[in-house]
């Protein structure tokens, strides 16, 4: 079976770069696959594909020996199952809040007897390889993201869900729960006094921890601290900023 490259660097105790994708369209994963992240990760909940997009955008990364990963839209068993079925490598769930969610989403990533994922791998044997069924569950990533002031009261609880191999830190959803206000950056002191307590925890239970940076410098940081994979702006985010900065060149060349 092809190897996860995000668990190898895992392995060797390094972070794996992360990239966000938004934007729906083959094409634009296709670009953004080689520009050298160690893995994509394509966003159902706040990016704008559906399904059938997702599914032609893991064909697109896997042009190239990225990772492929998904965001799923909610803790949907059918969703999960279908994005692995396709190819994803790793799901990231967001809004987890209790063990008992935490265990229903890696229920729906690992097969028997291990969860209750369904057999047919239909993309995902043509990707990975014959003996996927027999090799998914230690290759596979699940992702628990702890994004509330309810799921980071429960972090031991959901931490300590068997076969979990790392939560993802929802910086904007966190801090929105904990201060009621807005924003990727983590500049409150509560904000990251709780990124650092969650990094703990997970080294604790053994899990790896990734998180969302709102830029380069902010990832730098968080990698320095200890996450392990942390996603760097999105394919919007970075088309937006670069298309603006040339253009406020050009028109400041010109004078
Ligand atoms: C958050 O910051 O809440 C996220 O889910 C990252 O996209
Ligand atoms: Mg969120």
């Amino acid at each position: 079976m092809r190897e996860n490259r995000v668990r190898t660097l895992w392995a060797e105790n390094l972070a794996a770069i992360n990239g966000w994708l938004h934007i729906p369209s083959a094409w634009s994963a296709e670009v953004m696959a080689h520009q050298g992240w160690d893995s994509l990760t394509i966003d159902m909940q706040h990016g704008m594909m559906g399904m059938e997009t997702a599914i032609q955008m893991l064909q697109a990364v896997s042009t190239t020996d990225v990772v492929p990963m998904a965001r799923v839209n909610w803790n949907s068993p059918g969703d999960i199952m279908k994005l692995l079925d396709a190819g994803a490598y790793g799901i990231v769930c967001p809004m987890i809040e209790t063990r008992e969610e935490c265990e229903a989403f890696v229920g729906a990533c690992r097969f028997p007897p291990l969860g209750y994922r369904s057999l047919g791998p239909t993309r995902a044997r043509v990707y990975a390889g014959e003996d996927y069924a027999e090799r998914a569950n230690d290759t596979v990533i699940a992702l628990a993201m702890i994004e509330t002031q309810k799921g980071y009261d429960n972090r031991d609880d959901i931490m300590s869900v068997e076969g979990l191999d790392g939560v993802f830190i929802g910086i904007g959803d966190l801090r929105l729960t904990m201060t009621g206000r807005a924003g990727l950056d983590a500049s409150d002191a509560v904000l990251d006094a709780a990124l650092d307590e969650l990094l703990a925890t997970a080294k604790r239970h053994g899990l790896v921890a990734g998180v969302f940076a709102a830029g380069p410098d902010h990832g730098i940081e968080l990698i320095r601290r200890g996450y392990r994979i942390v996603s760097v702006m999105t394919d919007t985010a970075i088309l937006g900023s670069a298309a603006a900065g040339m253009v406020d060149k050009v028109r400041e060349g010109v004078g």
